[in-house]
């Protein structure tokens, strides 16, 4: 059995998981935090048989856009600046997902 681990954009998580739900996949939904543009994102569980890995991905991929997101960069250390600061924006392309596919040792409904 194999364990995967997909970070995906909030905006894309019901069409995913309405699809997945189609397909028979069940997924597990956890609320996360981006730690580089500290933005909420969506973490999806999806445990499934080893033969149907490629499936999910496909179903992953083919829903999961890739956005564009902007930033604004972080002010420097207070201890050398001199007068304002001015926030730079910074353009960052995110997604569609970043997916870990893991083994799973030992899976039980108790
Ligand atoms: P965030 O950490 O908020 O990152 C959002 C996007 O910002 C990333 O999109 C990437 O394009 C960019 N980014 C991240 N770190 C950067 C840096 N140091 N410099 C410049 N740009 C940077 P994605 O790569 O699609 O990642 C989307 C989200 O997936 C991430 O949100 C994070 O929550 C998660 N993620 C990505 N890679 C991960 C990893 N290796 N381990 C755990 N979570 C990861």
């Amino acid at each position: 059995m194999k364990l995967i681990i997909a970070i995906v954009q909030n905006d894309d998580v019901s069409d995913l998981v309405d699809t997945l739900r189609d397909n028979n996949y069940m997924s597990t939904k956890l609320a996360s935090t981006g730690g580089f543009l500290s933005a909420g994102n969506t973490t999806l569980l999806i445990g499934i048989e080893k033969e149907k890995v490629d499936d999910v991905l496909k179903i992953i991929g083919e829903i999961c856009k890739t956005r564009k997101k902007i930033t604004t960069s972080m002010p420097p250390t207070a201890c050398c600046t001199v007068g304002a600061y001015v926030p730079q924006t910074i353009e960052v392309k995110v997604g569609g997902a970043v997916v870990f596919v893991t083994d799973v040792d030992r899976f039980e409904k108790l």
